[in-house]
C-alpha cells in the first residue's frame, strides 16, 4: 500500500464551487447523480489539463461535460479514481455522474450504509467517495444541495445538511425532500439520513436573539431516552457563546442517533450523526459515566460547528487543528458543568494511561503527523488527546484571556478557510504579542517527554534543576527541548502554602518556562525548606520524575491545595507501595500491607469534603494498565496479584469506616443526575469494591440486594460487578436475571457483555469464548464487538496476556473476520498486541506470531496492514 506524505502536499488542482446531489435511495441499489460546477484552481501548480476524482465502490452509469456525454476514451476509471483526460483550464465547467451504489453490503460503515432499517452516511475522512466522485479531500470546500428520493412508508424521514428548500410526493408511494446548506464546507462533512425515525424537539435563543429549532431523531421506542442528550446541547450552545463568544449559524441543528457507527459521532454540517451510546440515557438505562460521557461528546460535536467546520483543516494531517482543539474545548465544557478537579483526573488519568503508551510503543507519531497508509488510523489518543494537551499549555502560557484573544483572531481570520496547525499557532502570536518558535516543536515531535528535577535549600533559597529528555521513537531518533510549562507552588511544614519570591515577585503559585535540556530555577524569600508541588494541574503531558520519600508524598494528599496533585500524591504512594510487592511476589517474600497507605486511606474516608466524586477518586488504585506502562517489563500476574492484596488490606483494615461511608451516602434511589447525588453513588461504589474484596457473607449479600433493589444503572451495574468479580454464589442467577431484564436494550446489553470480558476471575475466557456464540452478539454491529473482543484484549490485561496465548490467538482470529466486514474496527483492535515489545519474551513470541499471522492474510485491508506491520516493525 501507499504511504502518504505532509511533504507532498500541493493545492488541489480545481476547486468545486457548487454540488447539486440527487439521491434516489434504495437498501440495495442506490441511484446517486451529482452535478458538479468545477473551475481550475489559480493556485494549483500543475499544467495537466486532467480531473482527476476519488471513488471507490461505485458503478458508473454516465458522465457528462458540459451536458455532453463523454465516450468511454474520454476518461480513464480505475478501483480508486475516475480521470477525465482534458477539461477546459479557462472557465468554469460542470460535470455530471450518474452511479449506483449498495449500502446493504456496506458493512465497513463508511459512505451510505444501513443501520438496522435507517439509512447514513459517514463521510469523514474519506467515506464521500464512496458516495460518488468527487475531490474527497478537506481543502475543496463547496455548498451543497440535496435531493432525496425515497418510498414514504420506509423512508418517511429525509434528512440531510443545512435547511429544508422543499418536499413533495411523487408517484408509486414516494416522496422527496429537498435540502440546500448555505455554507462551503468540505465534502467530509456531507450526511444524510432517511429513516422511520421519531423525533424529539426544543428550541435555544441565541445571545443575538435568534431561534434554533432542535431536533434529535431516534428510533420510536427510544424516544423517552433523549432529554439529556437535548438539555446537554442547550448547555454546550449557552457554554460556547459565553467562554468563546461563539453562536451557531443555521436555524436548524438536528442529532441522528443510529446503533452502526465505528466512532462516537461526528460533526456534520447541522446534521450530526451519533452512535446511540452518546445519546440515549434514562437513570435506569444509563450510569453517571454515561451520563458524562453523552455531556461531552454532544458538547464536542457542537464545538466542532466552528473549530472543524466554519475553519476546517487544509489536509488530514493537520487533524489534530479540529480535534485536539475541540477535545480541549469539550474538557473546558465538561469541567465547568460538574468539578474541574475531577474532570481533570479523569483527563489526565485516561492519557497517561493509554496515550503515554500510544506515544512509547511502535506507533508513536506526532500530533501533527508526518505520513500515513490510511487516515483512519490517525484518529488516535495522541491526536486527539495530546492534541488537546497542547493546546490546554498555549491556554496555561497565554492566560485565559490572552488565549481568548488568540482564539477571536483565529476565528475571524480563518473563517470559511481550510488551514493549518501552524495558522492556529500563528493567531495565537499575533494576538498576543509572544512568539512561539520552540513551542511549535510539540506538533512535530513525538514520545513522552521525561522532566528530572532535582532540589536544593539554602537560606531561603530553593533551586530547582530540571532536565528534560525524549526517547527515540519511530523516525525521530533524536529529540530537541520542548518548551514545557511547569506550574509550581510549596507547602510549609504545617501543609500551609509557602510564599515565595520568583523572579522578584511575590506569589504562591507560579508557573516557569522550561525552554533548555538542563535549567535552573530559583526561588527566594522561603522561610524553611517547602515541600514542592511540581507541574499541577499536570501543566505538560510529560512524565515527572523527582525523589520523593512515602511520607512526603503522604503529606501532599493530605495537603496540597491543587486538587490535581493531591489526588496524584495519593497515587504515587500507591503505587510505589505496589511496586515494593510486586518485587516481593518476584523474589517469593510474603506480602505485608502498608501503614502509611492505611492511615492515608483512613483519613480520606474520616474527611467530611463537599465534593464526593473527588473523595471517591483519592480512593482508586492506579489501574493495571497505567502500572505496567510504568514497568521495563509488564508481569501482569504479579501486578494483579499486588494490586488485589493492597485492595484486600485496605479492605480488612479498614472494613468499618468503609461500611459507615457506605451506610451514609446508600440511598434507594432512582438516579439523578446532579453533582452531589452523583458523587454520593460514586462514593457509596467505590467502598462496595472494596468490601467485594473481604469475600465475606455479609458483603456477598450487600452487593447482591443492592443488585436486586437498584433503581438505577449506576448502582446496578456496581454492584452486578462487585458480584461478578468474587467468589459471590448468586453470581450466574444475577447475570442471569440481568440479561432477561435488559435484553432489549442493546446498550445495557453491551454493559452486560463488557462485564463479563473485563473480569479478573479465572473462568474469564471461557466466558468469553462462548459469549462469542451468544444470540445476542453481532460482528457487523461495533458497540458490540467494542463490548466483547474490545474490552477483553484492552481492558482485562491479566486473562489477555494469559501466559498460554490463548487470548493471543482469539484476538488475531477476531482482527481475520473483521478484516472483511469492517477494516476499521479490525484494525482499532490490533492495537492490543501494539505493546508487545514491553513483555516476558515467552509472550513476545506469541504476540508476534499472531501480528504475523494477520500480516500474512490474504487480501488485508490498508487499515490492518499498517497497523499490524507497524506494530511488528
Ligand atoms: N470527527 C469525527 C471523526 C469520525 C470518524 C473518523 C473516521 C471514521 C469514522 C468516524 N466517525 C467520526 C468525530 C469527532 O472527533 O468528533
Ligand atoms: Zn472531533
Amino acid at each position: 500500500p501507499q504511504t502518504v506524505y505532509l511533504k507532498d502536499y500541493t493545492p488541489p488542482d480545481y476547486l468545486i464551487d457548487q454540488v447539486e446531489l440527487v439521491f434516489e435511495l434504495d437498501e440495495q441499489r442506490t441511484l446517486v447523480r451529482a452535478g458538479l460546477d468545477v473551475r481550475r484552481n489559480p493556485d494549483s501548480r500543475s499544467a495537466s489539463e486532467a480531473l482527476t476524482l476519488f471513488g471507490e465502490e461505485l458503478l458508473l452509469v454516465g458522465i457528462s461535460l458540459d451536458g455532453q456525454a463523454l465516450a468511454a476514451g474520454d476518461y480513464t476509471l480505475s478501483d480508486e479514481a475516475l480521470t477525465i483526460h482534458r477539461v477546459p483550464g479557462d472557465r468554469p465547467f460542470r460535470i455530471d455522474i450518474e452511479n449506483i451504489i449498495d449500502p446493504q453490503a456496506n458493512t465497513a460503515l463508511e459512505g451510505l450504509y444501513l443501520s438496522s432499517s435507517m439509512l447514513c452516511t459517514q463521510c469523514e475522512a474519506q467515506g464521500f467517495r464512496k458516495i460518488t466522485w468527487f475531490l474527497d479531500r478537506p481543502d475543496v470546500m463547496s455548498r451543497f444541495t440535496t435531493k432525496l428520493i425515497a418510498d414514504k412508508t420506509q423512508y418517511p424521514v429525509l434528512l440531510s445538511n443545512g435547511n429544508k428548500i422543499g418536499a413533495g410526493n411523487l408517484d408509486g408511494g414516494r416522496h422527496w425532500v429537498a435540502w440546500q446548506d448555505p455554507f462551503a464546507k468540505p465534502c467530509y462533512l456531507f450526511a444524510l439520513v432517511a429513516g422511520q425515525l421519531e423525533y424529539v424537539a426544543d428550541e435555544f435563543t441565541t445571545v443575538s436573539g435568534r431561534r434554533i429549532a432542535l431536533e434529535i431523531f431516534v428510533e420510536a421506542h427510544n424516544v423517552d431516552k433523549c432529554g439529556h442528550a437535548m438539555q446537554s446541547l442547550k448547555n454546550a450552545m449557552r457554554w460556547d457563546e459565553e467562554t468563546y463568544g461563539l453562536e451557531y449559524d443555521l436555524d436548524l441543528y438536528m442529532i441522528v442517533a443510529v446503533d452502526h457507527f465505528n466512532m462516537g459521532a461526528m460533526e456534520n454540517k447541522g446534521l450530526n450523526v451519533f452512535n446511540t451510546k452518546f445519546v440515549l440515557a434514562r437513570p435506569d438505562t444509563a450510569t453517571d459515566s454515561d451520563y458524562e460521557h453523552i455531556e461531552g461528546v454532544i458538547g464536542h460535536e457542537y464545538f466542532h460547528n466552528w473549530s472543524g467546520n466554519r475553519v476546517t483543516c487544509r489536509d488530514w494531517f493537520q487533524l489534530s487543528l479540529k480535534e485536539g482543539f475541540t477535545v480541549f474545548r469539550d474538557q473546558q465544557f465538561s469541567g465547568d458543568r460538574s468539578s474541574p478537579a475531577v474532570k481533570r483526573i479523569e483527563d489526565v488519568n485516561m492519557l497517561r494511561t493509554r496515550q503515554f503508551a500510544e506515544d512509547a510503543g511502535p506507533l508513536a507519531h506526532p500530533i501533527r503527523p508526518e505520513a500515513y497508509i490510511e487516515i483512519n488510523n490517525f484518529y488516535t489518543l495522541t491526536v486527539y488527546e495530546k492534541g488537546a494537551e497542547v493546546v490546554r499549555m498555549l491556554h496555561t502560557l497565554l492566560g485565559a484571556a490572552g488565549f481568548r484573544q488568540g482564539c477571536d483572531l483565529y476565528f475571524k481570520r480563518h473563517d470559511g478557510q481550510a488551514v493549518t496547525c501552524e495558522d492556529f499557532v500563528k493567531a495565537m502570536e499575533d494576538a498576543n504579542g509572544v512568539e512561539l518558535t520552540q513551542f511549535r516543536r510539540w506538533y512535530s515531535q513525538a514520545g513522552t517527554p521525561v522532566l528530572e528535577v532535582e532540589q536544593a535549600f539554602d537560606a531561603g533559597r530553593l533551586t530547582l534543576t530540571v532536565k528534560q529528555s525524549c526517547p527515540p521513537t519511530p523516525n525521530q531518533p533524536e529529540k530537541l527541548p520542548l518548551h514545557v510549562p511547569i506550574k509550581l507552588g510549596f507547602l510549609a511544614a504545617d501543609g500551609s502554602p509557602a510564599r515565595f519570591q520568583y523572579r522578584g515577585e511575590f506569589c504562591e503559585e507560579a508557573t516557569v518556562s522550561l525552554t533548555e535540556a538542563e535549567q535552573r530555577f530559583v526561588f527566594e524569600s522561603l522561610t524553611e525548606k517547602p515541600i514542592v508541588s511540581l507541574l499541577r494541574g499536570f501543566s505538560a503531558p510529560v512524565t515527572l520524575k523527582i525523589d520523593r520519600d512515602p511520607e512526603e508524598l503522604a503529606f501532599l494528599l493530605s495537603y496540597d491545595s491543587d486538587t490535581f496533585n493531591r489526588w496524584e500524591a495519593g497515587q504515587q504512594l500507591v503505587s510505589r507501595i505496589i511496586f515494593g510487592l510486586i518485587a516481593d511476589i518476584q523474589a517469593g517474600r510474603t506480602l505485608t500491607a502498608n501503614p502509611v497507605l492505611t492511615e492515608a486511606f483512613r483519613a480520606i474516608l474520616a474527611d467530611a469534603g463537599a465534593d464526593l466524586s473527588y473523595r471517591a477518586l483519592l480512593l482508586s488504585l492506579p489501574d493495571e494498565g497505567y502500572l505496567g506502562g510504568q514497568m521495563a517489563v509488564v508481569d501482569v500476574e504479579a501486578i494483579h496479584q499486588a494490586r488485589e492484596f493492597v485492595r484486600l488490606s485496605l479492605a480488612t483494615a479498614l472494613s468499618a469506616e468503609f461500611q459507615r461511608v457506605y451506610a451514609e451516602h446508600h440511598q434507594d434511589e432512582s438516579g439523578c443526575f446532579d453533582a452531589s447525588a452523583v458523587g454520593r453513588r460514586r462514593l457509596k461504589n467505590a467502598c462496595l469494591s472494596y468490601l467485594t474484596a473481604l469475600e465475606k457473607p455479609d458483603s456477598y449479600a450487600l452487593a447482591e440486594t443492592q443488585f436486586r433493589s437498584a433503581r438505577n444503572m449506576t448502582d446496578q451495574i456496581a454492584a452486578l460487578s462487585a458480584v461478578v468479580n468474587s467468589r459471590n454464589p448468586t453470581k450466574a442467577d444475577c447475570l442471569d436475571s440481568f440479561y432477561r431484564q435488559w435484553q432489549r436494550e442493546a446498550l445495557v446489553v453491551d454493559k452486560w457483555f463488557t462485564l463479563q470480558a473485563t473480569c479478573h476471575m479465572p473462568e474469564t475466557f471461557a466466558t468469553v469464548q462462548s459469549l462469542m456464540q451468544h444470540p445476542a452478539f453481532d460482528m457487523k454491529t461495533p458497540n458490540r464487538v467494542r463490548s466483547l473482543v474490545g474490552a477483553f484484549s484492552q481492558s482485562n490485561p491479566l486473562h489477555f496476556h494469559a501466559r498460554n496465548g490463548d487470548g493471543y490467538r482469539f484476538l488475531a482470529d477476531r482482527v481475520i473476520e473483521l478484516n472483511t466486514l469492517n477494516p476499521q474496527i479490525a484494525a482499532r483492535m490490533v492495537g492490543g498486541f501494539a505493546q508487545w515489545r514491553r513483555y516476558d519474551t515467552d509472550r513476545q513470541a506469541l504476540m508476534t506470531r499472531e501480528l504475523r499471522r494477520i500480516v500474512e492474510t490474504e487480501h488485508l485491508s490498508k487499515d490492518v496492514y499498517e497497523i499490524a506491520s507497524k506494530s511488528l516493525a
